[in-house]
């Protein structure tokens, strides 16, 4: 299986986060896209390739032209107004405010698309940020021109990112930006498992009500875990979409065996579906040793991931998203690979 990846991702790097009332150094940091490449020539995965430049128009598809523009200037503006650090919001868009005008001033515009204190931008983060959805765009380009599989190295992650809203160490869409462009590229339906122990609050808001692309999140339920105001069972989808969402929610410390039952039910989902592509948001942080997380999967359980998806026969692309166990998300990311290979 080939990759994308490009180095520019480590122009992110975010100076930290909010964690239970303290700021902490960031649980995403460039290291962890780092480790995943070293892995994948390690275990001589297959060729790995830099991304290919496409127009902004391919990110304009999902999200909302003027968040676009707020990610590519807020740093910038940030500075221009004397601020040290990087461009966090302080106030949120709750109901009870108008959510019918983007205001005019920095902040408004930072509390009108930005939903958490976990998603600082800085001055350099826009190139890293594009770069990770040109890499998926360039893996959905594979995929269009007949690879099996790609795996596209994304950092930073996006399936907190909706159409108009960002955080959860979230940007942009990558798999949603993917899945729009294999749609227009001549693809009639494709589906969306997300496995990241997040539910991906930004993937299902985006197609949520839409017949053509089907999404199915196993995650942490919502009731204990971030990002708690999405993802329950009770999402199915809406007007045509109605259907085309399914939330498999599991409580802190499931382990493999039950965890492995919702792969079943959500792999049976998208084979009925009738699925011409498929697309994985790969997050690794269901990983026991996770430092922001509460599943129980071990190293072996990741290729028995990949195996399971393979079954499915579908031309694959994986979309990297999260996983904080760093020292070991190589290993954990690319094992799921591994087992879709038959290794
Ligand atoms: C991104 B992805 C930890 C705070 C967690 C945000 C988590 C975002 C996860 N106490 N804040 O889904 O891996
Ligand atoms: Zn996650």
């Amino acid at each position: 299986m080939d990759t994308i990846f490009s180095p520019d991702h480590a122009l992110h790097e975010s100076p930290g986060e909010l964690n239970s009332g303290e700021f902490v150094p960031a649980f995403e940091k460039p290291e962890r896209a780092e480790i995943i490449l070293n892995r994948v020539h390690e275990v001589d995965l297959g060729a790995v390739w830099p991304p290919e430049a496409f127009p902004l128009d391919a990110i304009l598809r999902i999200h909302d032209p003027r968040m676009v523009a707020l990610l590519q200037t807020a740093a910038a503006e940030w500075a221009a107004l004397g601020r040290p650090g990087a461009a966090f919001p302080f106030t949120f868009a709750t109901r009870g405010m108008r959510q019918d005008r983007v205001p005019e001033t920095l902040e408004g515009r930072l509390a009108y698309f930005c939903f958490d204190a976990g998603t600082p931008v800085t001055s350099t983060s826009w190139r890293a940020i594009r770069s990770a959805a040109e890499v998926a765009l360039s893996g959905a380009k594979a995929i269009s021109c007949g690879a099996r599989s790609v795996f596209s190295l994304c950092r930073p992650p996006g399936h907190h990112a909706g159409s108009d809203h960002y955080g959860g160490y979230c940007f942009l869409n990558n798999a949603a930006i993917a899945a729009q462009s294999l749609l227009d590229g001549g693809a009639a339906r494709v589906a969306i498992l997300d496995v990241d122990y997040h539910h991906g609050n930004g993937t299902q808001q985006i197609f949520y009500a839409r017949d053509d692309v089907l999404l199915v999140n196993i995650h942490a339920t919502p009731d204990q875990e971030y990002p708690y105001l999405l993802g329950f069972a009770d999402e199915p989808g809406t007007g045509v979409g109605e259907g085309f969402n399914l939330n498999l929610p599991l409580p802190w410390g499931t382990e493999w065996p039950t965890w492995a039952e919702a792969l079943e039910t959500g792999c049976r989902r998208v084979a009925d579906y009738g699925a011409d592509v498929l697309i994985v948001s790969l997050g690794v942080d269901t990983y026991r040793n996770d430092p922001i997380s509460q599943f129980k999967l071990d190293h072996e359980h990741f290729t028995r991931m990949g195996a399971r998806i393979a079954r499915l026969g579908l031309p694959t692309l994986f979309v990297m998203e999260g996983g904080y166990a760093v020292a070991e998300i190589g290993i954990n990311a690319v094992n799921v690979l591994m087992g879709f290979e038959g290794r």
